[in-house]
């Protein structure tokens, strides 16, 4: 490989994956080797600032070497048991995982679709065993342009064509309505059988997407009106990347189900949880629900170290520090610029929507320039691009991604 020059050797690597690899992706065409903190390299030893963080799985920043020294430790003892004997990791994360938030009980899965799915098993096997309700009669709210994983359920769920297009048929028992939309709310629930409600409290792949104060604490409310069950998947909005732990805690809501994944391992492998009350969580009874890696001792040692990093270094308070500055730096750019449509986002959640048609390919011709010039994003939807960085970033590094921006959108 050392006689390889630069483009070559990255070459190598895209060839591999094009010629043995599933096409199931579009990557920006960088190759990377090495992750710190908020910093990547590539293979030819450029250096980027990260402003993706696999999609906020890395909010503690790359190969946080507290998380790592957990990871290696437990992996010298024991990995995985399954859970058909006890070991001495599970019962610990749980009893740290529940104080942290403040449930009863917490259902340990791996990624964050299959908790996602765990929380839905959940809320209809509540609804049939503790509110009578009629047998497959279950109805679950959920939001048009969610994104909730890419499982049949999952696509079930959708309403963007690119998701569940030609995997039918579907998961029945979902009711689609507008995001951000009170009086649409109010219709569905009074259908009637509505178990439960499944929301983004800032819908990510969608684009950043801000509900009113007012909808989602309706949403809330009429949860606890019509006895259903408020389910908040904040696989990518928790774990401190809003500026707040959660980012229900903006409307001081507790979810009745609570969903976490992605950071929660902080993207050392995967990790995800169900967190709820005892009354909704023992209405599954042993046997019915699992998986084999599910609450696995290295995945308990991992997910206890990252939830650690995240209150020992601030990270929610650093997050909503370096987000408002990054904001400010990013309406500076659209007057600057005139080409940014909107400014999007809270704590280190942000988005960028361009004043182009959503199929533009603008959008993706910027990230590639950003690349080129060391800072690295994808856009979700052809005129928007997510900014999202580990929210260890200093501002040092925000002012720097903010003159890249500048730089490239003055081309
Ligand atoms: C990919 C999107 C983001 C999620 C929410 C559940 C899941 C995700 C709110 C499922 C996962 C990932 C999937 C990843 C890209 C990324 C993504 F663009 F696909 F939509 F973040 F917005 N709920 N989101 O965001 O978790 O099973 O993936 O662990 O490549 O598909 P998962």
């Amino acid at each position: 490989m050392e006689t390889l020059t630069a483009p070559e050797r990255s070459q190598h690597y895209l060839d591999l994956e094009d010629r043995f690899g599933a096409h199931n992706y579009h990557p920006i065409p960088v190759v990377l080797t090495r992750g710190r903190g908020s910093y990547l390299w590539d293979v030819e030893g450029k250096q980027y600032l990260d402003f993706l963080s696999a999609y906020s799985a890395v909010n503690q920043g790359h190969c946080h070497p507290k998380i790592l020294d957990a990871l290696e430790t437990q992996a010298r003892s024991l990995t995985l048991t399954s859970r058909a004997f006890y070991n001495d990791q599970l019962g610990a994360y749980e009893h740290y995982i529940c104080n942290y938030f403040g449930y009863d009980k917490v259902l340990p899965m791996n990624t964050g679709v299959e908790a996602v799915e765990t929380a839905v098993k959940l809320c209809r096997k509540w609804a049939y065993t503790r509110r009578g309700m009629a047998e497959n009669k279950a109805r679950i709210i959920v939001f048009d342009r969610n994104f909730h994983g890419r499982t049949l359920l999952a696509v079930s769920l959708s309403t963007d064509p690119s998701s569940y297009g030609q995997f039918g048929p579907f998961v029945p028992g979902f009711e689609k309505i507008p995001f951000d939309n009170e009086e649409t709310l109010e219709r569905a629930f009074a259908g009637g059988d509505i178990a439960g409600l499944l929301i983004e409290p800032i819908q990510g792949e969608a684009g950043v997407i801000l509900p009113g104060d007012a909808f989602i604490q309706k949403c809330r409310r009429l949860c606890s009106e019509h006895g259903a069950l408020f389910m908040a998947d904040e696989i990518q909005t928790g774990l401190c990347r809003t500026g707040k732990m959660l980012a229900c805690d903006y409307n001081d809501i507790r979810p009745d189900v609570l969903i976490l994944g992605k950071a929660l391992s902080g993207g050392v492998l995967p990790v995800s949880a169900v967190l709820a009350d005892d009354e909704i969580m023992l209405s599954i009874r042993p046997g019915e629900h699992g998986s084999t890696f599910g609450g696995n001792p290295l995945a308990c040692r991992v997910a206890v170290a990252a939830l650690d990093v995240l209150k020992e270094e601030k990270l929610a308070e650093n997050a909503f520090e370096m987000g408002k500055l990054f904001r400010g730096g990013l309406e500076k750019l659209k007057l600057r610029h005139g080409r940014i449509r909107e400014v999007r986002g809270r704590g280190l959640l942000n988005a960028i929507e361009m004043d182009v048609p959503s199929d533009s390919p603008v959008a993706w011709e910027l990230c590639l320039e950003l690349a080129n010039r060391g800072l690295l994003a994808k856009p979700t939807h052809g005129n928007i691009i997510r900014l999202a960085p580990p929210l260890c970033i200093s501002n040092r590094d925000i002012e720097k991604a903010l003159d890249i921006l500048d730089a490239v959108l003055s081309q």
